[in-house]
């Protein structure tokens, strides 16, 4: 031990806010903003729509390929016939529109092939009353289970988001906001839900958390139209949810992802549970006071921002709080799109990690796990040291853009 002081939390807020300065300049030497669905007319969209519709109906057979995958990998899956019609919105789901297919990554590489000029998310409502975006910290605490049927009717939006005090981003969302809601529910227990789309360009939603035809569930829906499905999670765990509407990789990088935990019918031991949603930013230059997301910059890899539950340090600056004693358990989906999730509590060590469903598979004594994109992990860890830790993404080129907060443990 030597006799220095310990750093400070302001000294590292201040280093943080310089590294917030140095990428803000980073971007100041980029090409300038192309505002390609912004400025288009409703007549090229609607062509773009189309070719993008037809090279994902050229792939006949995907969504039978995706199900074999699907019995392979799970040993077994809800038939997708009876689970759609174990709830009274499973009856009412209307065909698939013509012309609006369901997605997957192997159909987004199509539509990239195809397609080269998907712009910006400065889509419709998605820049209006920009500058009236309040900054709102998001909340980490796990909500209470909602235990038998719960039936969710979401709406896929397109509207401004206030990420930190300079940043206001155009986003792509369900229910308003970026991460979406957080769903709790348990294994075995009922999910009914409803996506209506009310933005401009085709949405839908797939969950990780569900066994059931992707062709039908998670198809495409147009303004003003609606999907429903329904599921009961088999697995436990902390599960992402994201559109999956073509290209998918602008569809989960403009905001539209979230977590859905399932938690195991035997409770875990008592915690504080929170929920973090780790995503990367790829964003244009600023235009009226917003910056869109930017597909280009999102195949370069090299995102702007990476955050923790959808704004950048947001935990520095109000960090999460718990008791001496108290065991804390982290939900951790990583929504990429692209980037892993290298999870660490600094001073800490996770007591448990699950390496799938809790509680089984337990792994004890860890100090950094990586949650790829598209994936989810439980963390636990028993806090029995009072202190300030910063909980980061230990690949600290992501840290350092924003994936990093503190858990302060009260003496
Ligand atoms: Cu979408």
């Amino acid at each position: 031990m030597d006799d220095r002081d310990p750093p400070r939390l302001s000294t590292l807020l201040g280093q943080l806010e310089s590294g917030t300065t140095a990428r803000d300049d980073d971007n100041g030497d980029r090409p300038a903003l192309v505002l390609a669905w912004g400025v288009q007319d409703a007549t090229s969209r609607r062509v773009f729509l189309t070719r993008a519709s037809a090279l994902s109906l050229a792939i006949p057979g995907l969504g039978a390929a995706l199900a074999a995958c699907s019995d392979g990998a799970n040993g077994g899956r809800v038939d997708s016939a009876r689970a759609t019609s174990e709830g009274p919105a499973a009856g009412a789901a209307p065909e698939p529109p013509q012309g609006i297919h369901n997605s997957d990554s192997r159909l987004d590489s199509a539509v990239v092939k195809g397609e080269h000029h998907v712009g910006t998310s400065a889509t419709g409502s998605a820049t209006q009353g920009a500058a009236s975006a309040q900054f709102h910290r998001y909340a980490p605490e796990l909500p209470p289970l909602a235990t038998g049927t719960q039936r969710l009717h979401w709406h896929a939006r397109e509207t401004p988001i206030r990420i930190d005090a300079t940043t206001v981003v155009a986003a792509w969302t369900f229910e308003g906001d970026v991460p979406g809601p957080i769903v709790h529910t348990r294994v075995g227990d009922t999910v009914e839900f409803t996506l209506t789309n009310d933005a401009d360009i085709p949405h839908s939603m797939d969950f990780h958390a569900a066994q059931i035809d992707p062709k039908t569930a998670f198809r495409s829906v147009a303004k003003g139209q609606s999907v429903s499905f329904t599921f009961k999670p088999k697995w436990a765990g902390a599960f992402m949810y994201h559109c999956g509407t073509a290209p998918v990789l602008m569809h989960i990088g403009s905001g539209m992802y979230g977590a859905i935990i399932v938690s195991p019918r035997e409770p875990l031991p008592t915690a504080k549970e929170f929920v973090i949603v780790q995503s990367e930013f790829y964003l244009s230059d600023a235009a009226n006071g917003v910056r869109a997301f930017d597909y280009q910059k999102m195949l370069t890899t090299l995102p702007d921002f990476v955050s923790f539950n959808g704004r950048p340090d947001q935990y520095i600056k109000e960090p999460i709080h718990v008791k001496l004693g108290d065991r804390v358990r982290f939900w951790l989906v990583n929504a990429g799109p692209t980037h892993p999730c290298n999870f660490h509590v600094v001073g800490e060590q996770f007591d448990t990690v699950y390496l799938g469903a809790p509680p089984a598979t337990a792994m004890r004594g860890v100090q950094t796990w990586d949650v790829p994109p598209g994936g989810g992990m439980c963390f636990e860890l028993l806090c029995d040291v009072a202190g300030e830790f910063p909980f980061v993404n230990h690949g600290f080129g992501h840290g350092q853009k924003g994936a990093i907060g503190i858990l302060i443990v009260d003496g």
